[in-house]
Order: C-alpha cells, then structure tokens, then sequence
C-alpha cells in the first residue's frame, strides 16, 4: 500500500484539492502540520520545497510543489486524466475554472464577516456554476469530461464542499452539480476521507490566524492586533 506525507498548515488551504485526490486514489497519508516559522524555516533549510512555498506533498520517493501540479500527478497515477487528449484537455479547462471559483471559498474566512464572504459566493456561483451545470448536463452523465469520472469532478466537488458549507442551499437549482458532488463524496476513498480525523474543520478566523503566525504575516486589517505577527523590523519598514 502506498503512503504520503502532505505537509502543511493546520487546515485545509491550498492543500485541500491534493487531499481530495489521495483520497480518490485511496492512498494512506499523513498531515504534517506546520504550526511556527520555527518549523517552517526547518521546511524550507531541507531543500524541499523549491520554492519556499507549502504545500509540501512527499509521494513515490519525490518531494511536490505546487498544488496544481500534485493534484495532476495523482490523476495520472489513478487513470483520471480522460481517456484522450481532448479529454485531458477539458479536465484541464474546468480544474482551472473550479480553482477560480474555489478561490472565494478559500478567502471565505478573511473577509470582513459571514455576511460579505457569503455575498462573494453567491456572486461567484452565478458566475461559475450555472455554466458547470450546463457542461455535466451536455455530457449526459454526472461527470464533468463524458461519463467518466476525471480529477476535475473531483476537484469541483472539493470546491462545492465549502461552498455548501457557507451556502448550504446552494446546489437546490443545479441538480446535475448536485448529483456530481454526491457521487464524489460518496466515493469510498472520499467519504472514508471525510469521516476521518484527515480532514480539517469549515475554516475559520483560527486558520487565518495560524497561517499569518506561522508567515509571520499580518492578519486583516479589521481583526483585532493584526499586526502581531510580525517581525519588529517589518513593523517599523
Ligand atoms: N500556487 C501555489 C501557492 C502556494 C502558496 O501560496 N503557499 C503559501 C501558503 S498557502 C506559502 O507557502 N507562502 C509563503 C511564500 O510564498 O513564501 C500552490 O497552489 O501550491
């Protein structure tokens, strides 16, 4: 059985779609959570991460950057790239359009409050989804690329699970995105996941404030102290 080391802050973050795609692929892996620039500046001195960035994912003997590119190797290695190269293509198309729109999701908890990050979503999902709807629905199947399940279902699904969370009636007019996110879900790799101690909590003001501690960044301007994280030399520049 293959294993992995995903390395990361304490939530989910950037490192989410990766999980997801371990997941699918029923690969055993561990968090390793970076909590201080202490530990962070031990990560960056081992020489894995090429560009000083997390996440870190450690698979098959190789140290990943780069959540974009780990969530590719892992469709590859599950045979969940399409089965042509238009295929390929089009998951490519709609993994870049699900990064966009969960990008709002990840934002979600810096805002100013629930009111403001849940007005984003819904600006975003008028955008995104009704236009993800059409393409399941043009497929004749629950699937994003023909009737095959692809990396960009998934990675889609992982985007509608914060959704949902802010906006929990947010797939009642789009019943084919409906039912894509719960065949992903109930994937056995994936509901195993989501049941599991894996995965991390609907992000909050906690994670915002763990990820400025750990880049010694500040915090939103309208949470309290939001400067106290960083270094007296960037305080005073
Ligand atoms: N495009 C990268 C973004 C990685 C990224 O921005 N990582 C942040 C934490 S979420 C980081 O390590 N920041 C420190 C830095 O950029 O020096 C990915 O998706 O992996």
């Amino acid at each position: 059985m293959s294993s992995a080391k995903l390395t990361y802050f304490r939530g989910r973050g950037r490192a989410e779609t990766t999980r997801w795609m371990l997941a699918a692929n029923e690969i055993v892996f561990d968090n390793i959570a970076i909590d201080t620039p202490e530990q962070l500046a031990g990560l960056r001195a081992s020489g894995k991460l090429p560009f000083d960035q997390m996440p870190l994912l450690e698979i098959d003997g190789l140290n990943l950057s780069q959540s974009s590119a780990m969530i590719r190797y892992l469709a590859r290695r599950g045979d969940l790239y399409g089965k042509t190269d238009t295929d390929a293509l089009w998951c490519d198309m709609i993994v870049g359009a699900a990064a966009d729109f969960a990008e709002t999701a990840i934002q979600a908890p810096f805002k100013l409050n629930v009111s403001v990050a849940v007005a984003d979503m819904e600006v975003q999902f008028a955008k995104f989804g009704l236009r993800f709807e059409a393409r399941i629905v043009q497929q004749g199947s629950s699937c994003c690329v023909e009737d095959r399940l692809t990396f960009a279902d998934i990675v889609l699904a992982e985007a509608l699970s914060s959704y949902l969370e802010w906006c929990p009636d947010i797939l009642e007019d789009t019943p084919s995105l409906k039912a894509l996110y719960l065949k992903v879900t109930q994937l056995p790799g994936i509901a195993a996941y989501l049941a599991s101690e894996l995965r991390y909590p609907k992000q909050g003001a906690d994670y915002v404030i763990a990820a400025a501690r750990v880049l010694e960044r500040a915090l939103p301007s309208h949470m309290p102290d939001a400067d106290r994280f960083l270094t007296k030399e960037r305080q005073t520049s």
